[in-house]
């Protein structure tokens, strides 16, 4: 820490922000969890967290609204050593899977129900690991983040949350809903977070959606009759801009929908496909920077406590770091309100 200069770049030591802080200094703990066995339409995900670590080096450790960011005592989790074999593994059975659905067939017709059985298991045994990881950061009295890695990654958290927190809400930054049941057969589906979280975790008392812009009729369905969610879909967020409202006013209504204790689920891809090129489903419209950035800030400031994050579905590109750099940054701010919040 002596020899540590904010103002130079990260000297590369394998961490987020190239801090150097260690686990048992550390009040917030970033996990990462590279996995996008069930990415539907192009993988890459699971590169997200080395490039995001790579990316960070770079990030100025300043934030005007943080008083002396580069001191947060952020440390990294080492990956577990299960997960890129495990990945790597699941994966290509989940390619077959994925490629029957494309032809047209039915890959339990297809005689491909053992294969989606071993898919599923791979994955509950992700969730397992997360959780296991989650849980003893909670026990520690850390703040947790998890970097994905596709949006599956944090339900093993969540879960740990649950047990952890008698009742929470999301705030849930995305272009889907995530609200499909078992989405091309995967029980762990990217697809499926929140509709896993709602069903299984009774201490989750609310989502809230934000920049949706992706959703099938099904979910359309859910978000309609499950009095739990708070709707904000891209959609009407432009709408309502163009007839006057602020996004300053749009940022109290969002929170208003919140509960005291709330966990930010960040997707990527809820910002504009400029910000995230490479992700795994792209969909035009969405937020800007700076706006996610002030929705965040409002929400630290207010009386609400952060109890945890992700951000998932961060890839890079082939020598681009581009979305990687996007994530970085993003990354650094919402640990800094997040502590912000905490201490306060
Ligand atoms: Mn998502």
């Amino acid at each position: 820490m002596k020899t540590f200069d904010p103002n130079l770049p990260g000297i590369a030591n394998g961490g987020y922000f190239a801090l150097p802080f260690t686990q048992q200094e550390a009040e917030i703990v970033l996990i990462s969890v590279p996995w996008d066995v069930t990415t539907s339409y192009r993988p890459g995900t699971h590169l997200g967290p080395e490039a995001i670590i790579e990316a960070s080096t770079q990030v100025d450790l300043f934030n005007s609204r943080v008083p002396e960011a580069w001191k947060i005592p952020i440390a990294t989790i080492e990956e577990h050593e299960e997960l890129p074999i495990l990945n790597r593994t699941a994966r290509k059975m989940a390619e077959r899977i994925i490629r029957c659905w494309e032809e047209g067939s039915e890959p339990l017709q297809s005689g491909l129900g053992e294969v989606l059985e071993q898919v599923n298991t791979a994955c509950a045994r992700m969730n397992r690991i997360v959780y296991l990881q989650c849980s003893e950061q909670l026990r520690l009295g850390k703040l947790v983040g998890i970097v994905g890695g596709e949006h599956s990654v944090p339900l093993g958290f969540l879960q740990a949350l649950g047990e952890h927190f008698s009742s929470f809400g999301i705030l849930h930054i995305d272009a889907h809903a995530d609200l499909r049941e078992a989405y091309e057969g995967f029980t762990y589906s990217h697809a499926s977070i929140m509709f896993n979280a709602l069903k299984t975790i009774p201490s989750i008392t609310s989502l809230t959606q934000v920049g949706v812009r992706d959703y099938c009729s099904q979910e359309h369905e859910i978000i309609r009759n499950d009095e739990r969610i708070a709707f904000f879909p891209d959609e009407s967020l432009n709408e309502d801009m163009y007839e006057g409202l602020t996004w300053r006013d749009q940022c109290h209504r969002i929170m208003e929908s919140l509960p005291d204790q709330v966990y930010i689920s960040l997707d990527i891809d809820g910002l504009s496909p400029e910000l995230c090129p490479h992700t795994g489903t792209p969909v035009p419209g969405g937020l800007r920077f700076q706006q996610v950035d002030y929705l965040l800030y409002l929400l630290a400031s207010s009386e609400r406590k952060i109890i945890g994050f992700d951000l998932c579905e961060v890839a890079p590109g082939d020598n681009d770091p581009w979305d990687a750099i996007v994530g970085a940054r993003l990354l650094h701010k919402i640990c800094c309100y997040s502590y912000l919040n905490n201490k306060k």
